[in-house]
């Protein structure tokens, strides 16, 4: 008879689906969906069923290596206690003789993976003043917008989206990334509720959807000022809300009297009738609520996009009322207070009088490609649970900043695009081979990941590296980091969950072993109407915001289009297969997908003399990849889809994406996002 243990997938992924896991004579035998799990009713995705094979995979990296000359792949394997020891002494050699530890760069995950996993953000404070890696290339744009409306990223239960009568799905494609979700959407459609997507390509979602609109890349802010203008025209307006709970509305109420609804419609590409009509089931069905994905923001204004989204349930009155309000990732679970990140080595500084270097220098997610170039340049960087050389922008110039730093030190599964550059690659733990707890930041499921085997080959997680690695350093130089090694993993836990206990309603987190707790938030957000915004009120977006130095919104002069050379959009889309980069290397997953699929309108395919299945290749400015052509009338003709994480000869999608910031992001996270969606190509067709 199987063992059977509780684990959680702890992807960078929001459903975080609870597992029941079979062992065997310390082998897993099958890894199922735990049909007690609330969200997903023991369903998995395709990569969910395919963790099992993932853990004993043969590609799987399961020693300690040295690489000996970086991007050569001549890896030779190491003993901890080697990798350790080299790193240790690299560390101690960059304090001595800098005098501080800004040459070293910490690049780790801002996903919600494990707890622990914040141990190797508290393990470098613990060490000094380092640099850090921060912001987010995932939903920072769309974050600060909520957080500049609403002032803070609250969101509803998920299945508060069954008391909706309108579900309007605006810049994302949940069919394929948010599959448990997707069921309250079609239940709420079943019990007579309009689903509508708003996207440039006519996606799974939009397929299942009641009404699409196909908008041209970039003018979602334009589409929603359309919409509000029509609102606002046909008295469309919850009057009662406006007067007694916003700020700005008699401002943005004469800047819609001002513009012009075909100046807007033609900019999105959807005529005057059909804003007018979406205007008019958005006003005529309540309660209605918005789920934004995270594709719309990936967009040059998509920040500012995303208020102007954000002001239609202000003017509806569609906020603070069950199945109204909007769906979007929440800030409110990765804002608690961490007891990892508290520990800091700034004591130490502070008594050597060094003021200047009180605080760690921080980098926008991005700036990898540059850390050479900084004063005093990076000698060593630390990736964990990232893979920069394949999902941060222009990866070219990532990959070639990376042969200049001295010491790469990559903690991951495999080997990444990212890991090829490392010196050293420490092999870390799947869920399966050690205790955590996985907090989900979309339905706020708290669960106890247990340890389900032992860890294969030599393995270790993340937190044993980095609490072995502060062993090393303090034996060298005792005292040299204030990471207290004695604690264990479960002390840790039980530390770092304390604040949320109450929400918890528990004492100690293994009472949820087994078991599963949602952390207490309201289902329906802003009831009270107390919002957090500095008036305490909703508050319109200006004309010309001053707030943190936002551009104004209505600036798309600012932002570079198609030219005759590079007249395709590059639009990236995710794959049921993929997550992000993961997954790749899964033989089945593979036969069910090919990721190298470029989708091409049929007009371009005549005009280029492309069929399906032809090889095409992609190119600008910043390079060349090679795909396969998949001519569907799904894209308009100015666009060209490819897959997030498709890879091409060892080259992925970012080699054709330039480094280019949208316009927020840095209210909650420091820096600004990136508007992946921004890149300009050509394409030809390859004759063999
Ligand atoms: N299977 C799978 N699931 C995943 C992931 C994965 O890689 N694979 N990744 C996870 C992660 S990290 C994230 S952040 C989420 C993201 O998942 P989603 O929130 O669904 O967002 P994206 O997949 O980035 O973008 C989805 C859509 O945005 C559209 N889009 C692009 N530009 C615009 C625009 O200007 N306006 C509008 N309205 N739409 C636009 C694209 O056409 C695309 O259909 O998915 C998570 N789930
Ligand atoms: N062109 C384009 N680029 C994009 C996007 C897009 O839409 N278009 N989307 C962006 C978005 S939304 C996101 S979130 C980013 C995601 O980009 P990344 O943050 O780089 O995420 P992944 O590609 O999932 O890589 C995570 C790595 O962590 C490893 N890993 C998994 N578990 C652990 C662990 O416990 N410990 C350690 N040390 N490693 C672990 C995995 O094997 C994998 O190599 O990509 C962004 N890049
Ligand atoms: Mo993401």
């Amino acid at each position: 008879m199987p063992t059977i243990y509780n684990n959680v997938c702890s992807g960078l992924c929001p459903a975080s689906c609870r597992l029941k896991t079979h062992v065997q004579n310390g082998i897993l035998t099958e890894v199922k969906g735990d049909p007690h799990d609330l969200y997903t009713l023991g369903r998995l995705c395709a990569k969910g069923y395919t963790l099992l094979e993932s853990v004993y995979s043969p590609e799987r990296v399961i020693y300690p290596m040295k690489q000996i000359g970086k991007g050569t792949n001549s890896w030779q394997r190491i003993s901890w206690e080697q990798a350790l020891t080299e790193i240790a002494k690299i560390i101690i050699r960059i304090k001595d003789e800098q005098g501080n530890l800004w040459p070293v760069c910490l690049d780790q995950s801002l996903g919600t993976k494990g707890v622990l996993n914040r141990s190797v953000e508290g393990f470098f404070n613990s060490i000094g003043l380092i640099t850090k890696i921060i912001g987010s290339p995932c939903e920072s744009a769309g974050s600060d917008a909520l957080r500049l409306s609403y002032g803070s990223c609250k969101k509803p239960a998920p299945e508060d989206m069954l008391n909706s009568q309108l579900i309007i799905i605006w810049g994302g494609n949940p069919a394929v990334t948010s599959l448990h979700q997707m069921r309250y959407v079609f239940e709420a459609q079943a019990r007579g509720a309009m689903i509508v997507v708003v996207d440039p390509i006519f996606t799974a979602t939009a397929a299942r959807s009641d009404l699409y609109f196909q908008i041209n890349p970039g003018t979602d802010g334009d589409l929603a000022l359309g919409i509000a203008k029509v609102l606002l025209e046909e008295d469309l307006l919850d009057r009662s809300f406006l007067e007694n709970y916003t700020k700005g509305w008699p401002e943005f109420r004469s800047l819609l009297k001002r513009l012009d609804l075909k100046d807007l419609a033609s900019r999105t590409g959807i005529p005057v009738s059909e804003i007018t009509e979406l205007a008019r089931i958005y006003g005529g069905h309540k309660p209605a609520t918005l789920w934004l994905g995270c594709g719309g923001q990936h967009t040059p204004t998509g920040g500012q996009n995303y208020r102007l989204i954000n002001v239609l349930p202000a003017l509806t009155g569609n906020i603070g009322i069950a199945g109204g309000n909007v769906h979007y990732f929440s800030k409110d679970i990765g804002d608690f207070p961490s007891v990892f990140t508290d520990l800091s080595a700034t004591e130490a500084w502070n008594s050597q009088d060094k003021k200047e270097l009180l605080e760690h220098r921080r980098l926008g997610t991005g700036g990898v490609a540059s850390l050479r170039t900084l004063d005093p340049p990076i000698q060593l960087l630390w990736v964990a649970g990232r893979n920069p050389a394949s999902q941060d922008p222009d990866s070219d110039k990532v990959k070639q900043g990376f042969r200049e730093i001295p010491t790469i030190v990559v903690a991951d599964l495999f080997m990444t695009q990212t890991a090829q550059f490392a010196d050293y690659f420490l092999p870390v733990t799947t869920p399966f081979e050690a205790e955590d707890i996985v907090i989900s930041c979309w339905h706020y499921g708290t669960a106890v990941n247990e340890k389900a085997i032992e860890p294969v080959g030599e393995c270790k997680s993340d937190f044993q590296i980095i609490r072995e690695l502060a062993a090393v350093l303090n034996r060298m130089t005792p005292g040299f980091s204030r990471f207290p090694v004695e604690r264990e993993a479960a002390e840790w836990l039980d530390l770092e969950m304390q604040k949320l206990y109450p929400l918890l309603g528990i004492d100690h987190y293994l009472e949820l072993a087994g078991g599963y707790q949602r952390v207490n938030l309201a289902p329906v957000p802003w009831q009270d109407k107390l919002f957090l915004t500095p008036s305490g009120k909703y508050e319109f977006p200006l004309e010309y915001s001053k707030v943190q130095g936002t551009p104004p919104f209505l600036n798309p002069s600012a932002v570079p289009g198609s030219s005759k050379v590079y007249p395709f959009r590059l639009i990236s889309r995710r794959s049921s297969f993929l997550l992000n980069s993961q997954f790749g290397n899964s033989a089945r997953l593979k036969s069910l997908e090919n990721s190298s699929v470029i989708l091409i309108n049929p007009e371009i395919g005549r005009l280029k003399n492309i069929v399906t299945g032809d090889k095409v290749k992609l190119y600008n400015q910043l390079g060349e990849l090679g795909f396969e052509a998949y001519l569907t009338p799904s894209v308009p003709p100015e666009v060209v889809v490819a897959y997030v994480g498709a890879e091409s000869g060892g080259d992925g999608l970012n080699t054709l994406v330039p480094l280019a910031e949208n316009d927020l992001g840095d209210v909650i996270m420091g820096v600004k996002g990136f508007s992946f969606h921004q890149s300009y190509v050509n394409l030809y067709k390859v004759i063999k």
